[in-house]
Formats: C-alpha cells, sequence, structure tokens
C-alpha cells in the first residue's frame, strides 16, 4: 500500500507575525498509517482471511462467516475456542527513501491487545503485555525502501492467567463460567465475563498503528494548568516538553483560540528540550456542568519549531476553565462535587464499554449516548473500572455536552497482584499513558483509582492474595502519584465506593423493596434494578421459542446477575404489579417496574438534598443485548427508565413520599436552579376513573439548589371515604405558566389499582421529519407509552401519564423518512393497562 503522508513546509517568516487566526498546516512529523486492510490466521495454520484494522479477531472472523454471531442465543459457548487460540496478523507497506530520510522512524501501536509480538520484515521488534498501553518501536533500523511486511502475532491469555493463579490465587468476584485469574493480565477485566456481559476473549489491533517519521524533535507531551482565580483575567500554564534527536535550538509557539477567534497567544524558546510559558484569556467564558450554564471549549495549539522556524510537530487541545472540588461530608451533606466554587448535586449513570467488541464502537453511536445523557438531564457518568480506558471521542463528547466524568482506572472486583513489581511497572506506564491522553478534558470530574474492591472480605484479601499494604500501595501510593504527577490539578479517589460515597445493592442483590432506597443517604455512586431489553431487541438474539417464557434457556443465558436474575425480576413484578398477559408484556412491565423503582431511589435522593448530593444509578447503556440494570439497551434503544430519569432528573422536580401508615403525602419541590423563582403548586386527588375527589393549590418559593416540604397532604379521609386504592395523587408544578415537572403518586402498589380502559386515542400532525402525537385518554393512562412496528424512532418523551382531558404530547422522529400514512399504521399506543388486560 502506498504510504499516505504529507509533507508542508511553515514559511518561516509567517511564525514571527502572529497573526489572528493561523492556519494549521503540517508538520514536518510524519504520520502513515498502518490500519485498514490486513490478513490474519490462526497461528500455525496456513490460510489466511482478510482483517480490519483497529479491529478484533472475532469480528475478523465474523465478516469472513468463520463464527456465527456470538450474540445469538446461545452462540457464545460456541466461540470459546477464539479466546483460546493464538493468532497472527499481517500486512505490506510500502516506504520510500523520503520516508527513511527521517531521524526517526518509529512504529506507534496505540493498543494491542494484549500478549503480542511485534515483527517487522523478521525482526522481532518487542513484546507486549497490556492493551491498555500505547507502544512505539524504533523500527528505523528494520525497514527498506519499497515493500515491507508486518507481523503481530497474539497469544492467548488463558494459559498465563492459569498458570499465575495457580502460583497464587488472587481473590476475585466471579461468575462460576468464566476463567479465573484475570487480575494477572492488563486487559478489559469484563472481556472474561461479567454479571451482564458476555466471555468474549478477544485480541488484535484494536486501535491505531502508524509509522511515525521525524526528525530533529517532536512534541512528547504538552501540559495545560488553569489559574482560574481571578475571574476577569484566565491564567494558563503550558509546558512543553520536546523528545530530541538530536540538540538543536527549539522554540514552541503556544495559540489559544474560542470560537474561530485568537485569545491568547505566545512563544518561547525550549532548554534542554522543556519550556513552560504563560498565557492569560481574558474574560474568561467558564465551562459549566449540564443544566448549569454553557459549556464553551478553548484550543489550545502547540507548535514546535525547529532551528530554520520549520515546524517540527504540532499538537492541539481541546480545554475547558473549570475548577473541580471533591467536598468533604458533614454533619448536613453528603460528600459532593463543586464546579468553579458552586456544589451541585450530581445526576446520572454508571457507563459500561458500549459493545463486547470495542472495535464496533462509532464515534457517532458515542455522541448519541452523551447527547441522551444530557437530554435526560443528566450531569456525570461514572466511567466504571471493569472496561476500558475509553476514547477520546467519548470525552469529546461529553466536554461539549456538559457531562461530567468519574474516571475509574481500570482495576474492578479483584484483588491485583500489587507484590509483583513487574506488574506494577506495567501499571505505572498504563496510568501516565492514559492520564497524559485524556487530562486536558474539562469533563474530567475525578480519577478513581478502582471499582468496589475495598468492599471485597478483608480476610481473603490477605490469606489469598492482596492485603491492605498491597491496596494502599497501588491505590494510595503508585496511582495516585502517577496521576498526581501528570494532572495536579485533578481530583483523585482510591476507589468507589471509599470517599463517602455508596453503592447501595440490597434491593438487586439483597431482596429487598424498593422502599429501602429510602432508608439511607449520601452520594449514591452506584443502586440499580434490571430490565428486559424491548421486544424487537429480544428478537435479536432469540428464536421464536425462547420467547415462550421469562425464563426460556436462551433468556437465561442473556442474564448474568447471580441469583437467577429473571426470577429476581418476576419477583418484583409480582409485588408491585398485576401479572403480564403475555411474553411482550412482560418485558415492557419490567422496564416500567425498573423505572418505577429506580424513581424511587432517585427522588427520595434529591427531595434530601444536602445530605445526599450524587444519584448516579447502575447502569447506562449494555455491551450486548442482554437483558440488565441499564436504561438504553445495546441497541441505543431506550427503556422506561431512561425516559422516567429525564423526569426525575428535571431541574425543577415536584415530587411526593407518601406515608400509608398516615395516608398522607409529602409534596417536595426541589431545585438544582442557581435562581430562586416562583412557582405555582397544583395537587388533585382522582380516584382511577379519573373522576376528582380532592383538590388545591398555591405559589411556592422555588429555592436555590435546595429541597423543601411544600406542602404536606393529608389524605387520610379521603382514604377512609374512597379506600386508598382509589386514590390517584397528581402533583404539577408550573413556573412562569409553563409545567416545569408533573408526577403522580399513589398510596397503594399500583397493582392494587383499579384502572379503567383508559382509551387512548392519538391525533397525529407532522412537522418536518418529526409527527406531534397528541394522546388523550378516556380514564387515566399509566406510563403510556408508543412504539412503531418495524421501525426505530426517538421519542421526546415516552411511560408518561395521561390524565383524562389532559392530552400528552410526543414528539416522534422516525429513524427512516415516512408518509403520514405510513406513520399512521405503524403507530402503537401502550399503557400498563395493556400488560394486564386485553380490553381494548
Ligand atoms: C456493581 C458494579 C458492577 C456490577 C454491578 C451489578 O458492583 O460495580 O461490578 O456489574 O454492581 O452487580
Amino acid at each position: 500500500m502506498k504510504l499516505i503522508v504529507q509533507k508542508l513546509f511553515w514559511v518561516a517568516g509567517l511564525v514571527v507575525a502572529l497573526s489572528a487566526a493561523l492556519p494549521v498546516l503540517a508538520s514536518e512529523l510524519r504520520i502513515a498509517s498502518l490500519n485498514g486492510d490486513w490478513e490474519f490466521s490462526q497461528a500455525g495454520q496456513s490460510d489466511w482471511l482478510p482483517a480490519k484494522v483497529p479491529g478484533c479477531v472475532h469480528t475478523d472472523l465474523l465478516a469472513a462467516g468463520k463464527i456465527p454471531d456470538p450474540f445469538y442465543r446461545e452462540n457464545e459457548q460456541l466461540v470459546q475456542w477464539v479466546g483460546e487460540t493464538n493468532w497472527i496478523y499481517r500486512r505490506t507497506f510500502d516506504v520510500s527513501a523520503a520516508d527513511l530520510n527521517h531521524h526517526r522512524v518509529l512504529l506507534r501501536c496505540e493498543g494491542l491487545d494484549t500478549f503480542a509480538t511485534v515483527t517487522v520484515n523478521g525482526h522481532e521488534l518487542g513484546r507486549t503485555d497490556n492493551m491498555f498501553r500505547t507502544w512505539e518501536f524504533d523500527v528505523k533500523p528494520v525497514l527498506h525502501e519499497g515493500k515491507n511486511t508486518i507481523e503481530v502475532s497474539f497469544e492467548s491469555v488463558l494459559p498465563y492467567m492459569a498458570k499465575r493463579n495457580a502460583e497464587r490465587p488472587l481473590y476475585e468476584w466471579a461468575g462460576s463460567h468464566e476463567p479465573k485469574g484475570r487480575a494477572w493480565v492488563r486487559k478489559e477485566p469484563c472481556n472474561f465475563g461479567w454479571d451482564w456481559g458476555p466471555v468474549l476473549i478477544t485480541c488484535g489491533i484494536w486501535k491505531n498503528i502508524e509509522l511515525v517519521m521525524f526528525n530533529e524533535a517532536r512534541l512528547s507531551d504538552v501540559a495545560i494548568l488553569q489559574d482560574l482565580s481571578d475571574r476577569a483575567k484566565a491564567k494558563l500554564t503550558v509546558q512543553v516538553n520536546a523528545e530530541t534527536v538530536q540538540p538543536a535550538a527549539l522554540r514552541a509557539i503556544i495559540h489559544v483560540s474560542h470560537s474561530g477567534q485568537t485569545v491568547a497567544e505566545s512563544a518561547v524558546e525550549l532548554a534542554n528540550s522543556r519550556a513552560s510559558t504563560e498565557l492569560a484569556i481574558k474574560d474568561p467564558q467558564l465551562w459549566w456542568p449540564n443544566g448549569m450554564g454553557k459549556h464553551p471549549l478553548y484550543t489550545v495549539r502547540v507548535d514546535l519549531l525547529g532551528p530554520d522556524q520549520t515546524l517540527l510537530d504540532s499538537q492541539v487541545k481541546r480545554i475547558g476553565l473549570r475548577t473541580v472540588e471533591l467536598l468533604p461530608a458533614d454533619d448536613s451533606h453528603s460528600i459532593r462535587f463543586a464546579v468553579n466554587g458552586v456544589p451541585f448535586f450530581a445526576k446520572g449513570a454508571n457507563w459500561i464499554p458500549a459493545d463486547a467488541f470495542a472495535n464496533r464502537v462509532t464515534t457517532e453511536k458515542l455522541r448519541q449516548y452523551v447527547a441522551g445523557a444530557a437530554s435526560a438531564n443528566m450531569n456525570m457518568l461514572r466511567f466504571w473500572g471493569g472496561g476500558y480506558y475509553e476514547e477520546d471521542a467519548l470525552y469529546d463528547a461529553c466536554d461539549e455536552m456538559g457531562i461530567l466524568v468519574w474516571a475509574d482506572c481500570k482495576f474492578a472486583c479483584s484483588s491485583y497482584p500489587a507484590f509483583d513489581p513487574a506488574f506494577m511497572a506495567n501499571v505505572r506506564q498504563e496510568i501516565h499513558d492514559n492520564v497524559q491522553r485524556l487530562r486536558h478534558h474539562a469533563c474530567i470530574a475525578d480519577w478513581c483509582g478502582n471499582n468496589e474492591i475495598s468492599l471485597m472480605t478483608k480476610p481473603e484479601w490477605s490469606t489469598n492474595s492482596m492485603g491492605k499494604a498491597d491496596y494502599d500501595k497501588l491505590f494510595s501510593g503508585l496511582i495516585a502519584a502517577e496521576v498526581k504527577a501528570l494532572a495536579p490539578q485533578a481530583l483523585y479517589v482510591p476507589g468507589s465506593p471509599e470517599v463517602g460515597d455508596v453503592h447501595y445493592w440490597q434491593v438487586w442483590h439483597g431482596g429487598q423493596p424498593f422502599d429501602s432506597y429510602r432508608t439511607l443517604n449520601g452520594f449514591m455512586s452506584e443502586f440499580g434494578f434490571q430490565s428486559f431489553p424491548e421486544p424487537k431487541s429480544v428478537d435479536t438474539y432469540t428464536a421464536p421459542e425462547d420467547r415462550d417464557s421469562l425464563h426460556s434457556a436462551v433468556l437465561d443465558w442473556h442474564q448474568r446477575s447471580s441469583g437467577n436474575g429473571n426470577k429476581k425480576i418476576s419477583d418484583m413484578m409480582e409485588r408491585y404489579f398485576k401479572p403480564a398477559k403475555d411474553f411482550d408484556s412482560s418485558l415492557w412491565l419490567s422496564q416500567i417496574l425498573q423505572g418505577y423503582g429506580i424513581k424511587t431511589g432517585a427522588e427520595f435522593w434529591r427531595e434530601h438534598m444536602p445530605k445526599s448530593m450524587g444519584c448516579i444509578f447502575w447502569q447506562y447503556n449494555d455491551c450486548w443485548p442482554v437483558t440488565s440494570w441499564s436504561s438504553v439497551d445495546y441497541y441505543g434503544r431506550w427503556k422506561a427508565l431512561q425516559y422516567l430519569a429525564k423526569r426525575f432528573y428535571s431541574p425543577v422536580l415536584v415530587s411526593g413520599l407518601e406515608d400509608t401508615t398516615n395516608q398522607s403525602v409529602d409534596i417536595f419541590v426541589t431545585s438544582d436552579l442557581l435562581k430562586a423563582s416562583r412557582g405555582k403548586l397544583t395537587w388533585e386527588v382522582t380516584d382511577p376513573s379519573g373522576k376528582s375527589l380532592a383538590k388545591g393549590g398555591e405559589t411556592v418559593r422555588i429555592g436555590v439548589q435546595s429541597s423543601q416540604v411544600a406542602k404536606h397532604l393529608d389524605l387520610s379521609g379521603l382514604a377512609t371515604q374512597y379506600g386508598a386504592k382509589n386514590l390517584l395523587v397528581w402533583l404539577k408544578v408550573k413556573v412562569a405558566g409553563q409545567p416545569v415537572s408533573e408526577n403522580l403518586v399513589t398510596l397503594v402498589y399500583p397493582k392494587e389499582l383499579e384502572l379503567a380502559n383508559p382509551q387512548l386515542k392519538a391525533d397525529i400532525k407532522k412537522v418536518g421529519d418529526s409527527f406531534r402525537v397528541k394522546l388523550t385518554a378516556k380514564f387515566p393512562a399509566l406510563w403510556a407509552w408508543l412504539t412503531l412496528k418495524g421501525a426505530d424512532a426517538s421519542y421526546s418523551d415516552n411511560f408518561n401519564h395521561v390524565r383524562s382531558g389532559s392530552p400528552l404530547e410526543i414528539v416522534v422522529k422516525p429513524n427512516h423518512p415516512m408518509s403520514k400514512d405510513e406513520f399512521a399504521n405503524a403507530l402503537q399506543i401502550h399503557s400498563l393497562y395493556d400488560t394486564f388486560s386485553s380490553g381494548r
């Protein structure tokens, strides 16, 4: 293949005049990508198949038709041999005389998964043992003009894990079908299975691979520090390090722009290959999390110039100007984050890898997830510690949309061999590579050493593997020090839950009712309840005979939680809801149940701010089609929970805390807004047919970032007269005449409500590519939702209640263009009533 190279020289004179809009010119450093078409073979065999790089062996085998879709039914079992096998990848590439003229030619591998031997033209360049690191090899001595060959061979990690674990078993939380000893290998932990993920042990060149060619020097490090103590003028300190091939006079030009305008510039000579310079930005526009303000980003470009003003190298980073603090808990507050000095309630969910095969995750998909989080009023995602260090594109999207990231390092639910110096050195470099790559992102709230290792039982730590001293050595010592050295202004916490945050699992893993969420306060960084994906998603991995019951073998296979997860769901459905009438209704009902449960917790913690200052539910997404705690399924389809989250995370929330003993409801008005306002609270009690039994309203003061009981409703009289199960309490808050939050409270579980057939009707209007659907109900429709037969769509709202006389408008944007007739024919309207009754 012909190398794609560009070479443009910087005209010396241009540099001197630091003009307002510096054009971005290509530097002397040349990158020749080796991504694209490769071939691969099983080690020891001679048939080569086409491969794609970046990629992985499973997706290459799938494309070649050599393995069945591992996500379908129980096929995952049929492909276990892939992870047990050694694989070889190879390709040829052309190198020109000009390429070889460079002082230095490196082979740069941004990610090799995991035990790889890299050979060019028959010369072994090196061996790798960490999928999270970037590897560079000096390749110049072995290259020649013309055709060259690269080969990367991957050895299965399983024998190594087994061997090391036999010598010294590392205590871990793992499913019985999962291979033991994953903590010995620096590879995505959930690759070996998790309680929501398949065992698919990948290998391959999973990130970019390229030749990097340069002359005198290149930029090896650009670090940007901020001083925002003077709000009229932000100070940036830009530290530049160069890697030099030979001593040379080097200069760096730093250029900061915002919305296309230059806002600061500086030039500095490097001494001993390094320099530091300060720049001032007047009237800095601060970056704020979603809901608190805008998320302006500044572009910092660093150009490295050689002796004759040649542009040697360039790096561009986008930053946001903000401070982040984590304030300690006290008698009246849980721990809480503060951005730009303003503490706030963190609302969000936990992020896991978006695909079991990382190479399939597109930037577009990542952006959709982040947009989905922002539109559901979230301001924080926790990138959980059992996956991989996520792509730049995901951090970019979070920067742009104001989603703060709690960034776990990739250690989870295992003890790790901190007693092994080689392991520690490997980890040090991994943290270095990833913190250096990501540290400039405005969205990073904190770095966190690990997930849940501190919860693992201490006796087993010390007898089997990792003692507290080793734990501290790794998470409070090595990783903390590395983060501090690279990102001195960043927050670091050794683990979650460990800094006053709470993982509360008594409902799912402990079988407690949802009410038990209301027994505690804190910064809730994990709690969750599972649901099934919707029928369309279940169809993708099942055959018709698998859809007879929630407990079929295939549905059990796509359920990985310990203790029969599907039964936990159906037991909980029975506790709260009337039995579902058929399979599809059970799937949907499980989603309503999940949303109902998580809402119970989320609203309680918001109501009790500042005793609770965070609600990050488990979990946001999925890595394959599965029954899990996610609010958005593998295909990006929103479950009921995600729609409910949009409402229970709304900036102003009206909610009710019922007291079923005294038959009363405390109506809370909670606000995350930074400005106080006045609103009109209305409440109305109806019976299940919508008949009004009592109502009232009053003006309420909506405080700044606070919650208050706006009204205590004594319903004992109505309960005696009509029966508690016949009371629906409808709440609404309007600000400036517009409803900002609505809610429904009952004194009984939904199964006890005698709902009538709501007789939902839709009035459809086509507006551009979208349709406005106005839903009206004759009788109250609980959790009404729309679907489109045979089509996906985005819905502005779903799983919301429709009151008689109070239509609900939902904007539906189908994923492909539709005429009004097609839309009307495809539209399906459902509500809770349809899950248990066939009555129309
Ligand atoms: C928490 C997480 C995950 C797990 C989830 C559900 O412990 O950190 O490890 O998937 O609970 O059990």
